[in-house]
């Protein structure tokens, strides 16, 4: 007996518990969203979506695309696959801007996969900026070979080898600040469109 009125205690504490999430759930119709990720992980991006980022026409560029690529990727389930135009003559750069809340960079280690599907690209790079728009810093490669997946690995406030045919500058910017992430790439002059696939942008300390 005792038994018995125990197991209808806790049916009733879980009938309960039921009507009192299903009570919850009609007071906030919104679904419950995935909190943003916070600190470094922010600036994390896998292209394993389209969300999260923004393809840009740099300095000459007259067109900038990009889609997932669900069958050639490096990590996750997508790479992404851009496509970049240059007006006549010219150097284009295409971007890929990536917006985070204020985070403090200062000596993180950063990382990039990128696979050039053709020649036409060169100095492939990534830029920080910060909340007052102002460059934190600017690393570049200038070649990459063709149909290889190639690792940019540096750290913040520390230039690469120069051995590698490498770009450093320094900026202004406050690295405590950054609050923009920009992978660049520019065509080589009068080339036909770039194409390159990214992927695993991550940064750590
Ligand atoms: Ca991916």
């Amino acid at each position: 007996m005792k038994q018995r009125r125990h197991f209808a205690k806790r049916l009733l504490l879980g009938f309960c518990l039921t009507a009192a999430a299903a009570i919850a759930q009609a007071a906030d119709p919104a679904p419950a969203a995935t909190p943003a990720p916070t600190g470094l992980s922010a600036l994390n991006e896998a292209f394993d979506s389209m969300d999260g980022f923004a393809i840009k026409k740099g300095y000459r560029c007259v067109r900038a695309e990009g889609e997932l690529d669900l069958h050639e990727m490096k990590e996750g389930a997508a790479a992404l696959k851009t496509t970049w135009e240059a007006s006549e003559d010219q150097y284009g750069i295409m971007e890929i801007v990536k917006k985070v809340p204020e985070t403090d960079i200062t000596g993180a280690r950063f990382e990039l996969w990128v696979k050039p599907l053709n020649d036409n690209g060169v100095a492939w790079g990534v830029l920080f900026y910060d909340a007052d728009g102002k460059l934190v810093e600017d690393q570049r490669i200038f070649i990459l070979s063709k149909d290889n997946w190639h690792q940019i690995q540096s750290t913040v406030g520390t230039p690469m080898p120069k051995g590698l045919g490498t770009y450093y500058k320094a900026g202004d910017g406050d690295p405590k600040r950054v609050t923009k992430v920009v992978l660049r790439v520019a065509l080589k002059k009068m080339a036909e469109p770039g194409m390159a696939l990214w992927d695993g942008f991550r940064v750590t300390k």
